[in-house]
């Protein structure tokens, strides 16, 4: 039986993608803050699913989580990083710098830690890493600033992760989602339930199972193939072109 790690498995993406890899025979550690969720989501799952609760900033929480796996744990073939937030949607100059921080934290920082403690196991199983991105690391708009880079700095690793470990099997691939209705707005609002129905009101979003669904294609796909990078949106999002500040004539 295979063993993935999910990062960010209390809600949204990550708990529907622990659902999706435990439904497809794997082991899986969940991962989150929140303990009563991560435990109710095993306790439904079963004994293939170990909840390991740490805040995944904490750079020692992630090593001791790692060290303190259950023997059947050890070793992990699938690193799903998909723990990360969006706070605020303020322009820079009014923007949060505690939020910034939080978002770099999250993100970036703690992304990297957990990605370089599961190095050495990867590579000794062949394994595979999916990082989760966002089209906000492509494609800047208003309000989007440290978010959009947190995210452009996922995509780059991902790929520079995948020319470092070029000749040892392991796969990397990035996913950059658009918009997927979950509790990301709510998390990005600051609780504000009503600004979260609104984006995604009538707008047919995808769903966290529709992204736990690609993860699960990419992982499971034959050992000689690699997703380097998949965008992928609801129908009902595209682009929106350029914006100009014009002076005023008179
Ligand atoms: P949710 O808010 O539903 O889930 C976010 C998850 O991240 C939660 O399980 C949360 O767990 C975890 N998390 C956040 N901060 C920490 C922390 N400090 N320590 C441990 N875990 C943490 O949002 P999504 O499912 O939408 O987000 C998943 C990923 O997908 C994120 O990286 C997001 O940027 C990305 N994404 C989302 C899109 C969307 O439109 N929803 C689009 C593109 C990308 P807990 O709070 O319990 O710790
Ligand atoms: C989430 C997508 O466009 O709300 O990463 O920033 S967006």
């Amino acid at each position: 039986m295979k063993t993935a790690i999910v990062t960010g498995a209390t809600s949204g993406i990550g708990e529907a993608t622990v659902r999706a890899l435990s439904s497809a025979g794997w082991q899986v550690v969940a991962t989150g803050r929140r303990a009563d969720r991560l435990e109710a989501l095993a306790g439904e799952l079963g004994d293939h699913v170990h909840a390991a609760v740490f805040d995944i900033r904490d750079a020692d929480a992630i090593k001791a989580a790692i060290a303190g796996l259950p023997e059947r744990f050890r070793g992990i073939d699938l690193l799903v990083n998909n723990a990360g937030l969006a706070l605020g949607t303020a322009p820079a100059q009014s923007a949060d710098l505690d939020q910034w921080h939080t978002m770099i934290d999250t993100n970036v920082s703690a992304l990297v830690t957990i990605t370089h403690h599961l190095l050495p196991q990867l590579i000794a199983r062949k394994g595979a890493i999916v990082n989760i991105a966002s089209v906000a690391g492509t494609y800047p708009y208003t309000g989007g600033n440290v978010y959009g880079a947190t995210k452009a700095f996922v995509q780059q690793l991902s790929l520079g992760l995948r020319s470092d470990l070029h000749g040892t099997g392991v796969r990397v691939s990035v996913i950059d989602p658009g918009m997927v209705e979950t509790e990301f707005t709510l998390v990005r609002t600051g609780g504000n339930r009503a600004a979260s129905d609104t984006i995604y009101g009538g707008a047919n979003p995808m769903t966290a199972e529709d992204i736990a669904a690609t993860i699960l294609w990419i992982a499971t796909l034959p050992p000689h193939l690699n997703v380097n990078r998949l965008e992928i949106m609801p129908v009902s999002q595209s682009f929106a072109g350029f914006q100009v500040a014009r002076e005023e004539t008179s």
